[in-house]
């Protein structure tokens, strides 16, 4: 490998290693799920269901979705309640970020969500804050993500980029979240334990892998050179 080669190597390694680190902000369409309160897309997509009636219906978690865009470093949240009204409700989704068994951490996250509708259109305030409370940015702000009330009043969709969410990557091995909705009225039977970091984990000893080559070959041409001077 000649010196020009490994600058040309180096380079590239670097970009791939940028592109593994970027904050990605959240796209309005990506890997099959759009955010546009049309809910077809989630169809097949991890899901958790609740017990319905155990909160009055308007605050009742019926099921909490998730898909995880590796690719844009985005994760998508949905969910549904099973009554309607067109009055504002809000939602809670925590995640214990570093996943030690509490939500209440600066490295954990809170999505702080207010769902307001109309009868042809929602309005979704989205907030992110960290686990002990403080603001981290906004990511909506009066979005068109949920259900109208004529479509239905009961679900709503929303994304937050791993950046927002303080996932980096292979650091966050593992993860925990839950919903609840106003004051627990209602909270998720059942916890989600998730995996995000596993693609860029690839890609880091990727990324590891060539340096370490280009490394050896740029060291194994310096000793050559030394051992050709000296003869
Ligand atoms: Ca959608
Ligand atoms: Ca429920
Ligand atoms: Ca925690």
């Amino acid at each position: 490998m000649n010196a020009r080669m490994a600058r040309l190597l180096i380079v590239l390694t670097l970009t791939v290693l940028c592109l593994g680190y970027r904050v990605t902000p959240v796209k309005a369409q990506s890997a099959g799920i759009s955010l546009d309160g049309d809910f077809s897309d989630w169809t097949g997509k991890p899901c958790v269901g609740d017990a319905i009636g155990d909160s009055q219906p308007t605050l009742d978690i019926a099921s909490f979705c998730f898909f995880s865009d590796m690719n844009n470093q985005v994760v998508y949240f949905m969910f549904e309640r099973s009554g309607s009204s067109n009055a504002p409700t809000d939602w809670m989704i925590r995640i214990d970020v570093n996943d030690d068994g509490d939500y209440s951490d600066p490295e954990d996250r809170l999505i702080d969500i207010r769902y307001n509708l109309s009868a042809n259109k929602s309005l979704v305030d989205v907030a992110v804050y960290d686990g002990s409370g403080s603001y981290v940015t906004t990511i909506a702000s009066k979005a068109d993500w949920g259900e109208s009330s004529r479509d239905g009043g009961a679900r709503v969709e929303l994304g937050v980029s791993f950046g927002n969410l303080g996932i980096l990557p292979g650091v966050a091995v593992s993860v925990t979240m839950d919903m609840y909705s106003s004051s627990f009225a209602d909270i998720l039977d059942t916890p989600i334990q998730w995996t995000p970091a596993n693609a860029l984990g690839y890609l880091i000893l990727l990324t590891i892998l060539i340096v370490g080559s280009i490394w050896m070959a740029l060291r194994t041409r310096k000793v050559s050179g030394k051992r050709k001077a000296t003869l």
